[in-house]
């Protein structure tokens, strides 16, 4: 996600981070080379000329150019802006109270993710104590009854289908509306019809279909990886029917991330979710915050943090928490994560919010950290030494290595990344320490920027 533009924009961060003086130049350079990399990055060119006028005028402004810390004030315009682009704050799911039947409506073309996008939200409404109900709306494509039923089959959410050869969405709706009533159903989700292209039987269709759910949320869903088709279907979804928000499908092969950029602005509609694999798990609460620090690539660790949290439990990952603030964190502790890592899947995900490794990583590098390697040598280890790793000296690493059939050079590699790590989170205490811990680090990561993260350095 975003990981050209991160690389990119990046460069430029760290070129202005330099500058103990900024000028109309400096800054006029730095902004051009944001406006390339945004238009690589295939977001909205109207969009992009809005960025870069704003972002000039602003920077250009006393604030910046008297600034104590002028590059500092940069970033921070950057940041921000970036942020208010990807939509300002997080968009949830706006519902009536569990006493009363709230209804969502998927809208979308057909292969964009609806019905998979359906059973995610059911699962996530289902974790916070909803009971979703999921309605087959889309009678069209003949085996879209079928996948939703596997799909719910295996989230454990009841769903509403139509009898055999029931032609009519609005039909199997309104019944299962009444099913709902009747079952303590307190969430519907309506997965509906998609076609290749718009057209205006889809839209006829679909407007039936609204006026007969009176929707809490219209959310279109969308693939990312279209770009700015993306953006222009959210506008006419929006023009015709109406749309509460949207959803990024497919955000995980979406290495530009232009419409996620532009979709606030062309159409005024929040993204509210974005998918991020194929599992009913993966869908995620789009984080403008998040998002516009990982683009600076500050890494995200508030995101970290959660994501471990659901992966580890509570305690477990509270824990590491408490020693990311106190900076004891240990080998152990490196462990566990790599356990945590492997069940959330997605390395490269997880790579990306750690401080200063997003955009450092390709698959390549992946394969060439070699995670079960990893393990195997910190499984090697003693549990004394793994508590203290200073106690390693060449006699242990050599036995380590045997043990664990890599070489010294390996060990010795994994250590000094652990290291690396204990600075990196050092750097990131110091400043949630000094404005008053963990709610702080959120604050900081939004505003005041500590210098040597925002140089990039590691
Ligand atoms: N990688 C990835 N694949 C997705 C995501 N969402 C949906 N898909 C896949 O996209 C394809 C179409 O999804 P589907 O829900 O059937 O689309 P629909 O026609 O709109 O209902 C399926 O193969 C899904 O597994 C996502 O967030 N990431
Ligand atoms: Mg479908």
């Amino acid at each position: 996600m975003f990981d050209k533009l991160t690389l990119k924009v990046r460069d430029v961060m760290r070129f202005v981070a330099g500058k103990s003086r900024i000028n109309e130049k400096n800054i006029e350079d730095a902004v051009d080379a944001i406006k390339i990399a945004l238009l690589e990055a295939d977001v909205n060119v109207r969009v992009v000329r809005r960025f870069v006028n704003s972002t000039v005028e602003e920077a250009k402004g006393e604030k910046v150019m008297r600034a104590v810390d002028p590059g500092q004030q940069f970033i921070k315009i950057v940041h921000d802006r970036i942020k208010a682009y990807l939509g300002g704050e997080d968009q949830g799911l706006v519902l009536k109270s569990t006493d009363r039947v709230s209804v969502i409506l998927m809208l979308g073309l057909q292969g964009s993710g609806k019905t998979t996008s359906s059973a995610k939200l059911a699962l996530r409404l289902k974790k916070e104590g909803r009971k979703p109900l999921l309605a087959a709306c889309d009678l069209v494509r003949p085996a879209a009854a079928e996948q939703i039923s596997v799909l719910a089959a295996q989230i454990g959410v009841p769903v509403y289908r139509g009898g055999e050869g029931e032609k009519d969405p609005v039909k199997i709706l309104n019944a299962a509306l009444s099913h709902a009533k009747k079952n303590l159903i307190d969430t519907v989700i309506v997965d509906t019809t998609g076609r290749l292209q718009i057209d205006d039987t889809m839209m006829e269709e679909l407007s039936r279909i609204k006026a007969a759910a009176k929707p809490d949320e219209l959310l279109l869903v969308a693939d990312a990886m279209t770009g700015q088709s993306a953006v222009d279907i959210a506008k006419t979804f929006d023009e015709k029917i109406g749309l509460s928000g949207v959803i990024l499908t497919k955000f995980d092969s979406d290495t530009r991330g232009g419409a996620a950029l532009s979709l606030k602005t062309v159409t005024g509609k929040p993204l509210k979710f974005v998918g991020t694999g194929e599992k009913p798990e993966d869908l995620e609460l789009f984080h403008p915050e998040r998002f516009a620090s990982r683009i600076l690539g500050m890494g995200d660790v508030v995101s970290l943090v959660e994501k471990a949290r659901q992966a580890m439990d509570q305690e477990e990952a509270l824990a590491i928490q408490r020693k990311i603030l106190k900076n004891d964190l240990t080998l152990e502790d490196m462990l566990s994560q790599l356990r945590a890592v492997k069940k959330m899947g997605s390395v490269q995900s997880m790579l990306e919010m750690i401080p200063g490794m997003a955009g450092q990583v390709s698959d390549d590098d992946i394969e060439k950290a070699n995670f079960r390697k990893q393990e195997v040598i910190l499984c090697s280890m003693t549990l004394k030494e793994r508590a203290n790793h200073l106690i390693i000296g060449p006699s242990r690493r050599a036995r380590i290595a045997r043990g664990s059939g890599t070489s010294v050079a390996e060990v010795a590699r994994l250590l000094k990344q652990f290291e690396k790590m204990r600075t990196m989170m050092k750097k990131m205490t110091k400043m949630g320490r000094a404005a008053g811990g963990a709610a702080a680090m959120r604050n900081v990561m939004s505003g005041g920027f500590p210098p040597d993260m925002a140089r990039g350095r590691r």
